[in-house]
Parts: C-alpha cells; sequence; structure tokens
C-alpha cells in the first residue's frame, strides 16, 4: 500500500473515477486540494465565479454524460451559494459529487471560522452526506460518493473533507466504484399484475417524468408502450430531457401541474388507468379545488425510484425495476396479452390522439401567424425561428420560463440528449448547464435559451464561458419583467375584481442590457427588436468559435386565452 497525503488520495481517486474536471470555487479551507490539484494535469478545475454557476456546470456535465460530476465548493457559505442550483439537482436526480473543505477536525467543537455543520445542512438536498476526518477514509468515502450518486434513483451526494483529513498521511490502496450491475429487474408479479390492468384498459393515459431519460434506451419503448395500449403521453410541467421523441403521435405536450391545468384533471377524471413512469406523480404547486387523483382510475406505476411508487397515492400495479428493463417486460407481457379485439381499440385510440396533437399544432401556427410581424417580438414568432434555426445536432437547454410552452410546440426533440430544461424550479441553472453540456459534448453545437430575468441569477457564468472558451450561445428573451409571476398574479386573482400593481416584478427602474453585460465579459451579442431579422442573427450566433450573446427583445402581455384555458377554468365550471 502506496503512503501519500488524503488531498493526494483524493486527486489519485478522481483519476481512478476518470474525472476530467473540477466545477468549483475556492477559498482557504480548499488550499490542500488545489496544491494537489497541481500534480493532476489530466484532471482540469473550471472556475466559477459565483458557486451557482458551478453547481450549474456540474448538473449539465452529469446530465450530458450520464456519470457523477465532481464540484468543489468553499466551506459552509460557499455550500450555501450553490444550493439554490443543488436543489434542482437534488430534484430532478442528477448524480453529482459535491465536496467542500472543513475546519481540522479538532477545531468543530468550537466552531471555527466558516465553521457549520455541513453534513447535516446538505442532508435535506442530497440522497447522502457525510465527512471524511482521516486520510485512510478518502478512498472508501469517495468510492461510496460516486457509488450512491450514479445508483438509480440517482443523485447528489455530499462528502465535508476535513483540514486534517486532507493534510495527514497514511498507507492507502486507491480503487475506483463499479457501476455495472443498476439494470435491476422487475418482479415477474407485478409485470403480470400491470400487463393484466392494462389489457383491460379502455382509456388509460400515461404521465412521464425525470427518470425516464435516466435509464438509457427506455424513451423508445414509452412510445412502444403508448401505441399498445393507445394512450396519450404526458410530461409535467416541463418536459425536462427526452422521455419519448416529442415527434411521437402519442405525445401531447406538457401540462401545467403548479397552477394545475384543469383539462388534465378532466383527462386524468375520464381515464381509467394512469400508468405513471420514472415520475414523481402530480407533484402541485398551489392547491387546486380539487385533488389530482380522486380515486376512480387505477395507477400502474413503473420506477426506479422505490420512494416515488405510491408516494401520494394508492396504486394498483407497482413495478419497481430499471425502467427500460420494466418497460422491455411490460411490453412484451402485453404483446402476449392483447387480443385482436384490444389492439383494434388501441389503434383508434391512437389515431384520435394524433389528430388532438395536429390540432394543437395547427393552434399553435395561427396562434403565430396572428403575432408575427409583432413588435416586441411574440414568443410564438421567437419560437419558430428559433426551430428554424438549430441544427439538427444541436443540443437545447431551456430555463426559459414562460417561452417554454411556444418553443416546445415549435422544437421537434426525438433524441435523447437533445434537450436539457432546467427541472426543479429554482432560477438560474442553465446559465452553468450549457457549459457543463459543451465540455460534455463540445463538438455538438449548445443553444440556451434563458429568460431576462432568470438570468441574472447565474449572470456570472457569461465569464467562465468566455475565460475558458466554452462557445455556448446565449438567448436572452428580454421581456423587461418576471411575467410568469404576472400570470401567476392574475391567476391568483381570478374571479375577483381587484387590479394587481404587480409590485416588484419588472426592470423597468432600470432595463437590462445584455449585450453591454455580454461585452463585459469579452463576449460578442447582438439585440435584435425587428423579428425579421431573428432567424439571421440566431443562425449566425449558433455553432460559432466563441460564446455568443442573443438578446432578443420580446412581448409581455399576458395571454388571457391561456390562463383560461388552463388554471382559470376550475373556476367556470
Ligand atoms: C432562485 C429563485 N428565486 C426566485 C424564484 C421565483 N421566480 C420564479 S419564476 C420567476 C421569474 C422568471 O422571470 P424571467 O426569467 O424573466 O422569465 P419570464 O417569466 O419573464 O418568461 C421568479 C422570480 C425562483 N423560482 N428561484
Ligand atoms: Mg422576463
Amino acid at each position: 500500500m502506496p503512503r501519500m497525503t488524503g488531498k493526494r488520495a483524493l486527486v489519485e481517486m478522481l483519476r481512478a473515477e476518470k474525472v476530467p474536471y473540477v466545477f468549483g470555487n475556492p477559498g482557504t479551507t480548499e488550499l490542500p486540494f488545489m496544491d494537489a490539484l497541481q500534480d493532476a494535469p489530466g484532471i482540469q478545475y473550471i472556475t466559477a465565479l459565483f458557486e451557482g454557476v458551478a453547481a450549474g456546470m456540474a448538473d449539465g456535465y452529469a446530465r450530458a454524460t450520464q456519470k457523477p460530476s465532481f464540484m468543489n465548493l468553499h466551506i459552509s457559505v460557499g455550500v450555501a451559494n450553490a444550493i439554490a442550483v443543488i436543489y434542482n439537482a437534488w430534484r430532478g436526480g442528477t448524480p453529482m459529487v459535491i465536496t467542500a473543505g472543513q475546519a481540522d477536525s479538532s477545531f468543530h467543537l468550537h466552531s471555527p471560522t466558516l465553521y457549520s455543520n455541513m453534513v447535516n445542512v446538505m442532508r435535506e438536498y442530497t440522497k447522502w452526506s457525510g465527512e471524511v476526518r482521516h486520510p485512510w477514509d478518502v478512498p472508501s468515502m469517495i468510492r461510496r460518493a460516486f457509488k450512491i450518486a450514479s445508483t438509480p434513483p440517482t443523485g447528489p451526494v455530499f462528502l465535508s473533507l476535513t483540514w486534517d483529513a486532507m493534510n495527514g498521511e497514511d498507507d492507502i490502496d486507491i480503487e475506483p466504484s463499479i457501476h455495472d450491475y443498476f439494470r435491476v429487474r422487475p418482479d415477474i408479479q407485478a409485470i403480470k399484475k400491470a400487463s393484466n390492468i392494462l389489457s383491460k384498459s379502455t382509456n388509460p393515459i400515461i404521465l412521464v417524468g425525470d427518470r425516464v431519460s435516466q435509464s438509457p434506451g427506455a424513451p423508445l419503448l414509452v412510445a412502444k408502450l403508448a401505441k399498445q395500449i393507445g394512450a396519450p403521453v404526458y410530461a409535467p410541467t416541463t418536459l425536462s430531457e427526452v422521455h419519448i421523441p416529442t415527434s411521437d403521435p402519442h405525445y401531447l405536450g406538457t401540462f401545467e401541474t403548479s397552477w394545475m391545468d384543469h383539462k388534465l384533471k378532466l383527462r386524468i377524471d375520464k381515464a381509467d388507468t394512469v400508468v405513471t413512469l420514472g415520475i414523481d406523480a402530480l407533484i402541485q404547486f398551489i392547491p387546486t379545488p380539487e385533488r389530482p387523483f380522486t380515486g376512480k382510475p387505477k395507477i400502474v406505476h413503473l420506477d426506479s425510484s422505490d420512494w416515488a411508487i405510491q408516494r401520494s397515492y394508492p396504486v394498483a400495479a407497482g413495478i419497481l425495476s430499471d425502467i427500460k428493463t420494466g418497460l422491455e417486460e411490460l411490453t412484451a407481457a402485453l404483446s402476449s396479452s392483447l387480443n385482436a379485439d384490444t389492439k383494434k381499440k388501441a389503434s383508434s385510440r391512437s389515431a384520435a390522439i394524433s389528430r388532438e396533437k395536429l390540432e394543437l399544432k395547427e393552434n399553435f401556427l395561427v396562434r403565430a401567424k396572428d403575432k408575427w410581424s409583432n413588435q416586441p417580438i411574440s414568443s410564438e414568432r421567437f419560437a419558430i425561428e428559433m426551430a428554424n434555426a438549430l441544427p439538427k445536432d444541436a443540443i437545447f437547454c431551456d430555463d426559459s420560463i414562460t417561452n417554454r410552452g411556444n418553443l416546445m410546440n415549435a422544437i421537434t426533440f426525438d433524441e435523447p440528449g437533445s434537450l436539457f430544461a432546467q427541472r426543479g424550479g429554482s432560477l438560474g441553472s442553465a446559465m452553468g448547464s450549457a457549459l457543463g453540456i459543451k465540455l460534455a459534448d463540445p463538438k455538438r453545437p449548445v443553444v440556451a435559451v434563458v429568460g431576462d430575468g432568470t438570468a441574472m441569477y447565474a449572470i456570472q457564468a457569461l465569464w467562465t464561458a468566455s475565460a475558458y472558451n466554452i462557445p455556448v450561445t446565449y438567448v436572452f428573451c428580454n421581456n423587461g419583467n418576471y411575467k410568469v409571476l404576472h400570470e401567476g398574479m392574475a391567476r391568483y386573482l381570478t374571479g375577483t375584481e381587484r387590479e394587481s400593481e404587480y409590485i416588484g416584478m419588472d426592470f423597468s427602474r432600470l432595463p437590462l442590457d445584455f449585450v453591454k453585460m455580454a461585452a463585459a465579459f469579452g463576449i460578442d451579442g447582438v439585440r435584435v427588436d425587428n423579428p425579421d431579422d431573428l432567424g439571421a442573427v440566431l443562425k449566425n450566433a449558433i455553432g460559432a468559435e466563441r460564446p455568443r450573446v442573443v438578446e432578443v427583445m420580446m412581448e409581455n402581455d399576458i395571454d388571457p386565452d391561456r390562463l383560461q384555458g388552463q388554471w382559470g377554468s376550475w373556476f367556470r365550471l
């Protein structure tokens, strides 16, 4: 066993785990690690000037590679700065190993400078949180961290690295974690039960969540299942990744579960079976007059998370397994149990669903046409110009808030790995995520579409993009306000006579100027006011060899039809 310091063991373990990048922002307690990195030329430290950006990069890198990323933050306060974005990683299940320096363990009792019990703090936002107190524990703790982060349901883990664990010395063996035993197969009885329910179902619907795309190969099997049983497929408020090719005729888009879409509730009420796949089913934000599941439809839940199955609602059949493997077995069981009559009925449901999809698309195109030449630029026109400008191999990072719906209507995402949207609800993820994704897949153009308000939660990402020349194209939707909060207020006041003053929700006191901000970081930026210029500007900026900024001056009117169509209709019954 070679003798080495804890800090050297840490770096050797990172090498063994094949970690090419450390995302972080250092302080005094991280100096031992920063010192050891000097002797590890294969590992590049990417500095973020705000910890939320580092967390975004770690999130994007891990999602694009489907492997744990590694982040190193400063004691207590650096960790605290990153928590908003770590929150998204935790909700979405991004495999990340998050570390921070900690004071010498002999001081802890006396609360040294910047000390807090980080293990306790981070327990809330991670799958596992621990502290390394001895150099000889470095390999086992790092191995454990990588294993836990990458075991489905994947997620972030946290390690506090004490000063003495880094600087002390011992005889240490370096062995990486292994990752080859995660495709857990389902219980055959559970498959039979689910297949039995589904083969009798006359009106099923499918809801897909974050864990579907985390199981490589699962999205195509979702499409297969939807066709077999003739069911529409919905994603929650955000389609976070490609859980089913979006051009599939069964995919009907996202539904709003924050201010829950009333139409979805009606759809659930009419269904006799709801198939929930890899999803924390129907998480709500604002209470609705009725709960989404009223107990009538049977729920069939297939998930890699045992916690998610029966978490909030009773299920008729629960299948705990890798999602791809579970879907393979379920679709195989259904192939032998569906008879000619049920197959015929399923295919006529499929035909109706694809007609509904065409209608949704047509409605979107009519709206777009109506507002085609509007200035400020309409959200629909922006979405169509973006769809036309995106190269086939582009990766799209979405933090576009109120523009998301139109973008998802306009752009087709059929390839897993072509879409990464913010998940979890904390603003500012995509500013850093886009950089992590570009580092993971440098040959593909990476485009981040970010709300103007959202961009400001992590604008320091422009420094990292420019300083390291990570050529991401940032497109900022400058509508001058927090439009989604204006919409929320309008929903909140539905049915009352009260007029809102929308306090604290706009930037009119001092308009944001993203072209000037880009220039301050050495990035070329273009502001687009005229919708006819948009296509050419986007095409020119996407895939450039340096990071670019495009600032699109956009409408901020609230769309009453949309509000009425969703939340509002609860109150018009
Ligand atoms: C870290 C964080 N702070 C505040 C919020 C509350 N919030 C949710 S959406 C939103 C506004 C987003 O505005 P913008 O990016 O301009 O998008 P728009 O609504 O205009 O499309 C705010 C402030 C949040 N979700 N996360
Ligand atoms: Mg805005």
